[in-house]
């Protein structure tokens, strides 16, 4: 992987609701009306405007995105995706879905007119993914979506404790290692 690529990326710790990019992506459920963990955080940081919007859009697909303004958020866009559930599926099939939910939130945003994004670690909550295969997962997939898409200058991995900031440094120094 080309370094330039990694060097768009970068791993913080945080609360995902603080983060002052353009588009912050929130972990969300198919019927996009809030829930849990980073969503029910985005939605209560955003206020009632957010579940307002969202409850036109008619629910979200696992592994698709969807996009709203971010009302009380210092974000100027909130980024919708559902990841998979762990538990049920094969784990090449939750891969798949997994690294679909980074690159078609990504897309969105882009096509939304951000420049900088910055994700939660989409799935590892209450939706099961082990932190280290889902870190692996999210690295590679948005290092990949990054080397065909100039439009966005950069990534940010909000992670919530140390130990996932820990995997998600891991992963792009993985990377590293192979350019
Ligand atoms: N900032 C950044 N990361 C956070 C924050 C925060 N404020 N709060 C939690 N996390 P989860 P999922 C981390 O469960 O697994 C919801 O109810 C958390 O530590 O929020 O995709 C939805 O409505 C974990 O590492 O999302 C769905 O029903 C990560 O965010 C379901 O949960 C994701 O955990 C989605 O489950």
């Amino acid at each position: 992987m080309n370094a330039a690529i990694l060097d768009r990326m970068q791993v913080v710790e945080g609360d995902i609701t603080a983060e002052s990019v353009d588009a912050i992506v929130n972990a969300a459920n198919e019927t996009l009306l809030g829930g849990g963990g980073v969503d029910g955080a985005i939605h209560r940081a955003a206020g009632p405007g957010l579940r307002e919007e969202c409850a036109q859009l008619g629910g979200c697909l696992p592994g698709q995105a969807k996009v709203t303004g971010a009302y009380d958020l210092p974000a100027r866009w909130v980024v919708h995706t559902v990841g998979p559930v762990f538990e049920g599926l094969k784990p090449d099939d939750a891969d798949r879905l997994l690294g679909a939910s980074y690159v078609n939130a990504l897309r969105a945003a882009a096509e939304a007119g951000a420049r900088s994004v910055a994700f939660p670690a989409i799935s590892t909550g209450a939706y099961g993914f082990p932190q280290d295969r889902a870190a692996r997962v999210a690295i590679l997939s948005v290092a990949r979506a990054l080397e065909t898409d100039d439009r966005i200058e950069a990534v940010r991995f909000v992670c919530f404790s140390p130990e996932a900031a820990r995997l998600h440094r891991a992963a792009i120094e993985a990377l590293r290692q192979l350019s």
